[in-house]
């Protein structure tokens, strides 16, 4: 009886979704499911990428946190759209709160839209929410074997940031091991290891996602 109330609910979750992907869609917005631990980098890669990309596209945010304000306060000095969502009690964001968040944001002005989801490396990854692409970030002060113990987030996810390999040395991370276990639990999982603190990656981060990016070529980025 539980699973059919867990299947009622992801079923009418994935309606919500698919509508909020048709609005993204209708206006060209290319959308990330940033997702990962607590504190494995998450907005200070959005950080990174407005710093990198901002002048390249147009691009807006919404933070899911359980509480406070604190992640899209970090991003108020870029001048873009940003909005915070705040769970409460869940643990994760769903489609309806999304789609609360797509009617506050101008998506005619934007190209790409980061959704940055409750820091957790479980529930997260069982809701869709519209996004084109999920992305999840782990950090090398983690440990290798959590895509083996957390595989969904992995299975679901087309891109893997290996964050924090500025720190790698003083770990026992082995990065080798971390890959296969990645690729184990999804053999087409996307790899690129990053440092937020270094940029290193930083690239291959940036060439990902202007390759999915339509940007009009007639659209000033301010
Ligand atoms: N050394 C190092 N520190 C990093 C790197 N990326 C992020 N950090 C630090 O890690 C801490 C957490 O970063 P956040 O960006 O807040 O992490 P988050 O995933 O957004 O956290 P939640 O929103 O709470 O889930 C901060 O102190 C960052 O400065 C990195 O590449 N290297
Ligand atoms: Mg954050």
């Amino acid at each position: 009886m539980k699973i059919k109330v867990m299947d009622d609910i992801l079923r009418a979750n994935d309606a919500i979704a698919r509508d909020n992907r048709n609005r993204l869609d209708e206006h060209g917005v290319f959308t990330i499911n940033l997702m990962s631990s607590p504190g494995a980098g998450k907005t200070t890669l959005i950080e990174k990428t407005l710093d990198r990309l901002g002048m390249r596209c147009r691009v807006g945010v919404i933070e899911g946190d359980i509480e406070t304000s604190r992640d899209a306060e970090r991003l108020e000095g870029y001048g873009i759209q940003v909005i915070q969502l705040q769970t409460g009690s869940s643990c994760h964001l769903d489609a309806n709160m999304v789609s609360q968040a797509l009617g506050e944001l101008d998506l005619k002005k934007l190209d790409l839209l980061i959704i940055e989801n409750v820091g957790n490396l479980v529930c997260p990854a069982e809701f869709k929410i519209g996004e084109d692409h999920k992305v999840v970030v782990l950090s090398v002060t983690e440990g290798d074997e959590k895509p083996l113990k957390y595989p969904l987030m992995f299975r679901e996810s087309s891109l893997l940031l290996i964050n924090k390999m500025d720190l790698v040395e003083h770990t026992n991370f082995n990065i080798q091991e971390a890959r296969q276990n990645a690729l184990k639990v999804n053999p087409q999982l996307e790899i690129i290891e990053i440092s937020c603190t270094d940029d290193q990656g930083l690239e291959e981060w940036d060439r990902w996602l202007l390759n999915r990016i339509t940007v009009p070529s007639d659209t000033p980025t301010t």
